[in-house]
């Protein structure tokens, strides 16, 4: 007797070929409308669904495969006579071979101006219960889901190596797509209200060489309804694959050129941290600043510029190594100087702002935490004088800029700037004296230091940041405020005569 194979594919890639291949190892095909009309068109001595259950398809196809003759005849056990007994006393023939791919949901959603009944309709059930069943029951029937696992099934199936492992690999396969399928049906009929309700959806973009060290496995995945301002939407011109430090040192840029979208703006990141960013009304200057804040850093890093790369910019950053170059264009001399060096990675990339509804996972043992981003632009009107002597307006412009700057550098973070570019940087000590003595050792040599303002992320828990400041040149401090020792610094600040500004909001970074 012939074996029964079950094809529905939504996807119809390669299914004719699969069917006569089956066909040819002497399987009956079953189909359903769609898939029996275009294995028929092509040849294909199939038969439909209702031949076996009896059953018309109704309900505008919502019930065609959601039948017992169908469902007993896959999750049948062939090693159970009981079984097989109610099998045959309903005159059901077991089916060997479910191949299944669903109804397009997540293609659906995304299409712009979907309606929900669109939506709704694509919501697969039949396929899934098969697919499920299979799976159940796959130590008899091979269930397969992915149009790419066709040749590789009949190969297997010719070379007799269809092994108990590679059914429960296919198994395996159906329920993580299924799995997906629902999660995403989930997502997308909850209003998610952050953070009670959260569905969080992945799938994978790549395989990586390896994790943060040579010796560590790793992977990158993106949400699967991906954030259109992402290095998941990027496109890589030039230079070999990202790698895992790569892709978080890239995507911590792109948060911080995010702060500012109105001024050609470059960002030069290294290890999680900005170490020069630069803006000015080209994006010439905006480099030199970038550069000049930190010319040994900068070696090896990773640049992002929010605006078409230029052949002068490009020039001058070819003189220098660097990993990364992100930009929404390059133009196409700019572009042939860059490529010039084999390794470079060239990265284009439509800039935006970032998702106000999006959310950070950090995962730690036994578990992850989840929080919405610190999105808050800091303006001059957020701010409140506490010193006697009070800030100039470009003062004021600068510790914008300063706490714009500082909040995106790993804690306890502090940033000497002036209003276009930063000096110094400060970062990741785990006191706040140090994070501030690197800053200002690094800005003090540098043109524009005498206009410098000092930022930090969070509030001074004693007056020695800001005497140390103060009695290297700086004057005007803005920090967060609310330690239980405020008026020290205050105190501190009016002593020796430079501006204190409390920002009232702290941007830990850790
Ligand atoms: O509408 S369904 O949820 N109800 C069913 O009984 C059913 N059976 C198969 N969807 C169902 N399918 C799906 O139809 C399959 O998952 C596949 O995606 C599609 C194939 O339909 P056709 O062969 O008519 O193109």
């Amino acid at each position: 007797m012939k074996k029964l194979a079950l094809l529905s594919a939504y996807d119809k890639t390669g299914i004719v070929e699969f069917a006569k291949k089956l066909e040819a190892r002497n399987f009956q095909v079953i189909s359903t409308g769609g898939t029996l009309k275009k294995l028929l068109d092509n040849g294909v001595k199939a038969i439909a669904v209702e031949d076996i259950t009896n059953f018309q398809e109704m309900l505008d196809g919502r019930v065609k495969t959601l039948h017992p003759r169908i469902h007993a005849g896959i999750l049948a056990k062939r090693d159970n006579p009981v079984h097989m007994k109610q099998l045959s006393a309903e005159n059901i023939q077991p089916i060997d071979l479910v191949c299944v791919n669903l109804y397009p949901f997540k293609a659906t959603i995304e299409k712009p101006g979907v309606t929900d009944d669109e939506a709704i309709e694509n919501i697969d059930i039949g396929g899934p219960s098969m697919l499920r069943a299979a799976a159940k029951n796959s130590q008899d029937v091979i269930v397969l889901t992915d149009v790419n696992d066709y040749d590789d099934y009949i190969e297997r199936y010719d070379d007799n190596k269809l092994d108990s492992k590679y059914h429960r690999h296919l198994a395996a396969k159906a329920f993580r797509q299924t799995a997906a399928y629902d999660a995403l049906i989930a997502k997308y009929l909850t209003n998610e209200e952050f953070p009670d309700k959260l569905t969080l959806t992945y799938e994978k973009v790549e395989n990586m060489r390896y994790g943060e060290n040579s010796h560590q496995q790793a992977a990158y995945y993106k949400q699967a309804i991906s954030e259109k301002y992402s290095l998941a939407n990027a496109k890589q011109l030039h230079g070999k694959a990202l790698s895992y430090n790569n892709i978080r040192d890239a995507d911590a840029a792109l948060r911080v050129i995010a702060e500012f979208p109105n001024q050609p703006t470059v960002v030069a990141l290294k290890h999680m941290n900005p170490c020069g960013i630069g803006t000015a009304n080209n994006l010439l200057d905006a480099w030199q600043e970038a550069f000049d804040a930190d010319p040994i850093s900068i070696f090896g890093g990773i640049i992002v510029l929010n605006r078409e790369v230029d052949l002068a910019t490009a020039q001058k950053m070819h003189s220098i190594f660097l990993e990364i170059v992100i930009a929404p264009s390059f133009t196409d001399e700019a572009y042939d100087v860059l490529a010039k060096k084999k390794n470079i990675r060239l990265i284009t990339l439509s800039f935006g702002s970032i998702d106000q509804n999006g959310h950070d996972e950090v995962s730690v043992l036994g578990g992850m935490l989840v929080q919405n981003r610190d999105l808050l632009h800091e303006e001059p009107a957020n701010f409140k004088v506490v010193s006697k002597v009070n800030p100039t307006a470009d003062q004021l412009k600068a510790l914008a800029f300063g706490q714009n700057v500082v909040k995106h550098v790993k804690s306890n973070a502090i940033v000497v700037t002036t209003d276009t570019k930063t000096l110094g940087v400060g970062a990741g000590q785990m006191n706040r004296i140090d994070s501030t003595k690197i800053a200002i050792d690094k800005a003090q040599p540098k043109a524009g230091y005498d206009k410098a303002i000092l930022a930090s992320d969070a509030f001074f828990p004693m007056d020695d940041c800001v005497e140390f400041a103060a009695k290297h040149g700086i004057k005007a401090i803005v920090e967060p405020g609310g330690s239980i020792k405020d008026q020290a610094s205050i105190d501190k600040a009016n002593e020796l005569g430079i501006a204190l500004v409390f920002s009232g909001k702290r941007h830990f970074k850790h």
